[in-house]
């Protein structure tokens, strides 16, 4: 178990806003943003960036940062009445000193915990107290984890409900190339045909086209093989159910202004997410979702592994 002594810097990162810089051994690295509780970087030992940054991200609140890894709380999409993907990704959020103990099973230091409570005007809008820690950790074998822990602080005796999604950019080389594996038979609503509910056939999820789909009830692991890169990412969850698939493909991405019109190409966005079944807390109660990204090298995308072994 990792001895609770975080280690990492605190930079101005652009426009000055603050950053959070986590630095493991072998050069691997991650920054997130304190605007948004916002992971913007994750490299590998090459120094090369693993998640899709929009080449028109505007880090200018209240935009929330295009790219990397947004956090939607307390609503995912328009699945309620506030904005979409709710409002943690565009406050600012602080360092939290003094997070309650979190056992982990890395022997990395390279972590840091944020902490997100609501302000007068959050709680006019959404009229719940919460506490929202998150622990950005980056692991001796170069792995994210991101570990969320929402708290209903309320002391009306109400109890609040909410969807949520770690919404992750991936970076890709050519998403012509890539194969999504994990998703195969399971049912998923579609965002682009009034989100009529589908069930997915046996292959692997590839990409032709503009694709937002909501896929329910996932296994805790999803491998994403980029076939030109020579590299597999593996998503890990726990306590969250649901995995969006998003590209926006040419028309769309055309229409989102800070987006780059070519970015489609090189981004793929698979999304932890509990939609299907928001989870409501009651006073006191507190909720757990964790999210783990690794990327692993070639050998596992040369097509020569059979891809239910990434996943086992
Ligand atoms: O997660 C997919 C999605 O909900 C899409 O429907 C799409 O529009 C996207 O997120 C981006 O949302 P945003 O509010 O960041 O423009």
């Amino acid at each position: 178990m990792a001895t609770e002594r975080p280690s990492f810097e605190l930079a101005k990162g652009i426009n000055g806003l603050d950053k959070i810089i986590l630095r493991e051994s072998r050069n691997r690295s991650a920054e997130v943003y304190l605007y948004g509780g916002h992971v913007t970087s994750w490299k590998n030992e090459n120094g090369e960036e693993l998640l899709h940054l929009s080449s028109k991200a505007v880090f200018k609140p209240p935009k929330p940062i295009r790219g990397g890894i947004p956090l939607c709380f307390p609503q995912f999409s328009n699945f309620g009445t506030l904005e979409s993907h709710g409002f943690a990704r565009n406050r600012i959020w602080e360092v939290d000193a003094s997070p309650p103990p979190l056992p982990t099973n890395s022997s990395s230091n390279a972590f840091v915990d944020l902490i997100l409570r609501p302000s007068e005007d959050d709680l006019k809008t959404w009229p719940h107290n919460f506490e929202f820690r998150m622990r950005v950790a980056l692991g001796s074998e170069g792995e994210l984890t991101l570990t969320s822990r929402i708290r209903n602080t309320n002391s009306d005796g109400k109890p609040f409900t909410f969807t949520f999604a770690y919404h992750t950019y991936f970076s890709v080389s050519d998403i012509n190339e890539v194969r999504v594996e994990g998703l195969e038979t399971l049912d998923y609503l579609d965002n682009l045909k009034s989100r009529e509910r589908f069930t997915e056939q046996g292959d692997a999820i590839t990409f032709e086209s503009e694709t937002d789909k909501i896929y329910l009830s996932t296994p805790t692991k999803i491998a994403i093989l980029d076939h030109e890169k020579k590299r597999t990412f593996v998503v890990r969850k726990d306590g969250l159910a649901d995995a969006v698939v998003w590209n926006p493909w040419d028309k769309r991405s055309k229409a989102i202004s800070d987006l780059g019109d070519e970015d489609y190409k090189h981004m793929l966005c698979v999304e932890a997410a509990a939609i299907e079944r928001p989870i409501t807390l009651k006073p006191g109660e507190e909720w757990k979702g964790r999210l783990e990204l690794s990327a692993v090298p070639s050998s596992y995308s040369s097509g020569q592994l059979d891809p239910k072994k990434v996943l086992e």
